[in-house]
């Protein structure tokens, strides 16, 4: 058998990962990803052989050390581990497995926790942004137990508040990567939009569903996917992202009006599986662009007036919601901050034992 590596399981908001310090993985990225891949069973479609739960929601990484950029605490590199394919990829950024990185900070003692709350200033790697992560620390120690609820997830658990400062164009430069409100692919108006994850939204009539289908019901709709993956491929170049075939973004959201009382309903494709719910920064994304005149989204969404919006975005589990300070300047929509209430918890932490240490 091989060698044992240091690994805690953390549920992060709605997803599933590994965490890692960096230093107990190898530096050649091509060793690494070779190792997560066996960590996690890939490719193959039940991971049988590994930690992974089949889907790409529990099929996550979060790799973590001390900081070195000013004014953050440390560095969280985001990797994707594909399911069914020998992929590994830093494409993306993911905000729910961000809900597990302070209190990992904090038990690796990366991080000295304060008594009572701590925030960490967590460097996410993937997009060179700087996210300001609150978590409760009684007696300067990590509480995994509290009263927030988030919809995905049973029961309550400390919150974790999570602050995004300008997050416009993280991945691909610009919060519009193609210039427009709105373009067209395939005869569908389609908004491309990073607002700190890669996301096409689509109005989810035009392509000839309600919107508020369950997770299984699309995921079985075969033409609908090939009609998603059509219109993604062709946006990957124009979003500054190249060929997208072998990357988790952008996502693909189908939006219609809201009928939960929040502003906008969705259902994601991330990009090939439907997600339970939807991503902490896919929200984000997905909330901008219910605000911003001229998208697909906008005239669907009900939205609140002010600069200061809390904007619920309606998934298959239930809600988001997200806190944006929102400006319109010279006609150009800014946000100058995004906020999202997560929990997490510690799983298990032990050795994964690879198949082969490289
Ligand atoms: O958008 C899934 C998740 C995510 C990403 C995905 C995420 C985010 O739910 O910040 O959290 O879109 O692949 O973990």
């Amino acid at each position: 058998m091989s060698e044992g590596i240091p690994c805690t399981w953390m549920r992060g908001g709605t997803s599933k990962g590994a965490f890692f310090l960096a230093r107990d993985l190898p530096a050649v990225e091509a060793e690494r990803d070779a190792l997560l891949l066996s960590v996690m069973g890939s490719p193959d479609p039940r991971q049988i052989d590994g930690i992974g739960g089949a889907d790409p929601l529990t099929s996550k990484v979060a790799v973590v050390s001390a900081s070195d950029r000013p004014g953050a605490d440390v560095d969280y590199l985001f990797l994707q581990v594909f399911v069914d394919r020998a992929v590994v990829t830093d494409r993306q950024n993911c905000g729910n497995i961000l809900s597990g990185v302070a209190q990992f900070a904090v038990e690796k003692g990366l991080v000295r926790a304060a008594d009572g709350r701590t925030e960490v200033a967590v460097h996410m790697v993937n997009s060179a942004q700087v996210a300001g992560v609150t978590i409760e620390t009684p007696g300067g120690a990590v509480t995994y137990e509290g009263n927030a609820r988030i919809d995905g997830v049973p029961g309550t658990a400390a919150p974790v508040l999570q602050n995004f400062p300008e997050a416009a164009g993280s991945t691909c430069g610009a919060l519009l990567p193609t210039g427009n409100a709105t373009d067209v692919f395939d005869g569908v108006a389609a908004t491309c939009i990073d607002n700190g994850m890669p996301v096409v939204v689509l109005r989810a009539a035009d392509l000839g569903i309600t919107g508020y289908e369950d997770r299984a019901d699309l995921e079985a709709n075969g033409a609908l996917k090939e009609r998603l993956e059509s219109i993604r491929r062709q946006t990957g170049p124009l979003m500054n992202l190249g060929d997208v075939e072998e990357k988790s973004v952008p996502k693909m959201t189908l939006a219609a009006p809201p009928r939960g009382g929040g502003a906008i309903a969705t259902r994601t494709f991330i990009p090939h599986r439907c997600h339970v719910s939807i991503g902490v920064l896919g929200a984000v994304s997905v909330a901008t662009a219910c605000v911003l005149p001229g998208s697909t989204a906008h005239a669907l969404a009900q939205v609140p007036d002010g600069n200061e919006k809390l904007v619920s975005v309606e998934h298959p589990s239930g809600e988001t919601s997200v806190m944006m300070n929102v400006s319109l300047e010279d006609g150009a929509l800014r946000v100058s901050r995004a906020a999202v209430l997560r929990t997490a918890r510690k799983l298990f932490e032990g050795q994964v034992f690879p198949r082969c240490v490289p």
